[in-house]
């Protein structure tokens, strides 16, 4: 494990123009505002539940999608990366993160080419795994790995090819130490073969994005046979399960909606 523990939460408020955000989950409507925010304070109340430092920023009515801050930035130790999204719609939010990160490290993407979304950066096991989306390109990654390893030098950084998904941890997640759970959506030459790998069965594919957070493990209520699965490696009351409905018609998942660090 290359992150220490976690004491901090940084997240933000869904505003009302949430239903206005990019999705590609056209089939499951348009979300519910009130539910929505119902689970946002559940989700935020089990993090509370952990102990962390918990900050939740108001909502911000001009960027939709502004409450799925993973994307915005990429923190290890004391460095905070401030992305540049591949989605139009949210270029600027990194910028407006980063305000509220200015007790880090502060490194801003440089450049007008560089793009890279959070969710498309997985820390896992001994190195950490940028992948190549619509939204992070080859140069934002190379921007990225370079700063990882300004931290750390000698920090295993590997940049992944794969399709299928919208971010590498729509489908890629670390469960527990030494396993990570894989959903079937996307394909990737990448070898897993560092980690253990848990099949995600393709009708529980959303489950696929769950959260380890200190020994706790966040993840989507509804899914039983991924719940069955993290069974394996968690006790039952070391497993909270949360109502997501309204986030997945937009695309978003537990590990988007707060910056852990
Ligand atoms: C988007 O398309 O950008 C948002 N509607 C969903 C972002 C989800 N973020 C994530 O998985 N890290």
């Amino acid at each position: 494990m290359i992150l220490p523990p976690f004491t901090h939460i940084l997240a933000r408020r869904p505003a009302e123009t949430m239903v206005d955000g990019l999705t590609t989950q056209t089939d499951l409507g348009r979300p519910d505002l009130t539910l929505a925010l119902q689970q946002y304070d559940a989700y935020i109340e089990a993090l509370r539940s952990l102990n962390l430092n918990v900050t939740v920023l108001p909502a911000e009515a001009r960027f939709p999608d502004g409450h799925f801050v993973e994307d915005a930035a990429v923190i290890f130790r004391d460095m905070a990366f401030i992305c540049r999204s591949g989605a139009e719609s949210r270029m600027k939010e990194g910028v407006e993160i980063a305000r509220h990160l200015q007790h880090l490290s502060v490194v801003n993407m440089q450049g007008e080419t560089g793009l890279v979304d959070g969710g498309d950066i997985l820390f896992c096991a001994d190195r950490v795994l940028i992948g190549l989306s619509h939204r992070t390109n080859r140069e934002g990654a190379e921007q990225l790995a370079s700063a990882l390893r300004d931290v750390q030098v000698n920090l295993r950084v590997d940049v992944v090819e794969f399709t299928g998904v919208l971010h590498l941890k729509t489908a890629l997640n670390e469960l527990a130490p030494g396993v990570c759970v894989l959903a079937g959506g996307m394909q990737t030459d990448y070898d897993l073969s560092f980690t253990e790998i848990a099949q995600i069965p393709a009708e529980e594919a959303y489950a696929a994005n769950l959260i380890p957070v200190n020994g706790t493990l966040l993840m989507a209520a509804g899914f039983p046979k991924t719940k069955e699965l993290a069974g394996k490696y968690y006790a039952d009351d070391m497993i909270i399960p949360l109502e997501m409905s309204e986030f997945q018609k937009m695309d978003g998942g537990l590990s988007c909606l707060s910056l852990r660090y």
